[in-house]
């Protein structure tokens, strides 16, 4: 059995921003719009009129100020409000595969290391563009790597779930390395016509390469131990899917993008995770209070704050649980990789970490690091 390191990481984040002001501005002429068409409606009682959106409520509710976009103009356009993403020919390609390619190549060039040196590449997230051939061997074959590579989804867990099939892949040497990328773009399967949840996510793609201890480079992190925890909720979900076409479904039925019961979320998920995260560091003969750095999924302020104060007592500082969803909003999978990217530079040789994400399935993950010389 091999010892197990993070060797590096990489973060691919699109060009374009919406401000909530851009994102409020746009739902509300939307609405407007759609109060004037259907007012007969209104007046008779047979249409709820729409209720405008607010960036005071989206910021004390969430936490987030703005999100990171493929396509900003089709979003905020009130006659689409969605992203504009035109198709590729089938020889190009693939978006998800583009953005893939280049938070891996960031790992890759962060870590020393070359397409020769991976065995395995897995590609993680709460959607997936088509059905086959696999993304994930789209992105192995454009990056010249041998191997094997797979796609999965487990939504907000997609990340930490994949950590645990390379850690296991690595650990028993089927593989010396694997690269795992999360490619979300979320702004394509997000409801951005529903005022409860069109602040809610944004787009990025983030890479790990997960590799043996000893071929990893100075200073990377040894993963001491990954768990998962799954348990049956409809409370986030999304019923697009091939079976659509054969239930002969509206194609903009509201059910076929993201929808959420989000206080019920709130209130289950939070002790869950903060419960899932103290067993996990009970059975390495850890506490909370021994973590130097939280690294936590990335949906809204409020919850990481509920769930450090489970886990310590108190509120966790930025230090302790840095917070990049004001910036990048709920980015599903890459979350937590995001903060730990971001928020890792300055952990000390011997100092632990944790990576955990909770999220629709419902599905937690957590994964503990200890910095190498
Ligand atoms: N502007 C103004 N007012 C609003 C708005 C708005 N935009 N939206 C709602 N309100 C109003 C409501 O109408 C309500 O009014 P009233 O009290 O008069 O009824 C009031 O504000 C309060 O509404 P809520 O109870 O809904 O508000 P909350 O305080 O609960 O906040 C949140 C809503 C922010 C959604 C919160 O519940 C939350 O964050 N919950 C947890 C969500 C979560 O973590 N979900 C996980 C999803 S991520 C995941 O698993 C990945 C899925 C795959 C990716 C999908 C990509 C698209």
């Amino acid at each position: 059995m091999h010892r197990v390191a993070i060797s590096s990481t990489g973060l691919f984040i699109p060009p374009e921003t919406i401000s909530n002001e851009e994102l409020v501005a746009a739902y509300n002429a939307y609405a407007q719009h759609e109060n004037q068409v259907h007012a007969a409606d209104i007046a008779a009682g047979t249409f709820t009129a729409l209720t405008e959106s607010s960036v005071a409520f989206i910021e004390k509710a969430s936490g987030i100020k703005h999100r990171y976009v493929i396509n900003k103009s089709g979003v905020l356009d009130p006659a689409r409000m969605r992203p504009h993403i035109p198709a590729r020919p089938d020889g190009q390609l693939s978006l998800m595969a583009e953005i893939a390619v280049d938070a891996a190549q960031q790992a890759l060039t962060a870590s020393g290391k070359t397409a020769a040196d991976i065995d395995g590449v897995i590609c993680a997230a709460a959607n997936m563009q088509r059905a086959y051939p696999a993304i994930a061997i789209e992105i192995q074959t454009a990056l010249g790597i041998n191997g094997y590579a797979f796609d999965m989804n487990v939504a907000c867990s997609s990340a930490t779930f994949a950590i645990e099939q390379a850690v296991n892949a690595v650990r028993c040497g089927s593989a010396r390395a694997v690269l795992v990328v999360n490619p979300e773009i979320t702004s394509a399967h997000l409801a951005w016509k529903d005022r409860d949840c069109h602040f809610i996510f944004g787009d990025v793609c983030t890479a790990l390469l997960i590799e043996r201890l000893d071929l990893a480079p100075a200073g990377a992190f040894e993963i001491l131990g990954t768990k998962l925890l799954s348990q049956f909720s409809s409370n986030i979900r999304n019923n697009s899917g091939f079976l659509a076409r054969s239930e002969d479904r509206n194609p903009e039925a509201r059910d076929l993008l993201f929808k959420q019961e989000g206080r019920k979320v709130f209130k289950e998920v939070c002790p869950l995770a903060a419960e899932h995260i103290t067993s996990h560091l009970n059975a390495m003969q850890l506490k909370p209070s021994d973590v130097r750095r939280f690294w936590l999924h990335q949906a809204n302020l409020s919850m990481n704050q509920l769930i450090s104060r489970k886990l310590l007592g108190r509120e966790a500082t930025l230090n302790e649980a840095p917070v990049i969803l004001d910036e990048f909003a709920n980015t599903a999978s890459a979350g937590s990789i995001i903060a730990f990217h971001r928020h890792q530079a300055d952990i000390q040789t011997g100092e632990v970490g944790v990576i955990c994400s909770f999220g629709a399935g419902y599905s937690i993950g957590s994964v503990i690091v200890k910095r190498l010389p």
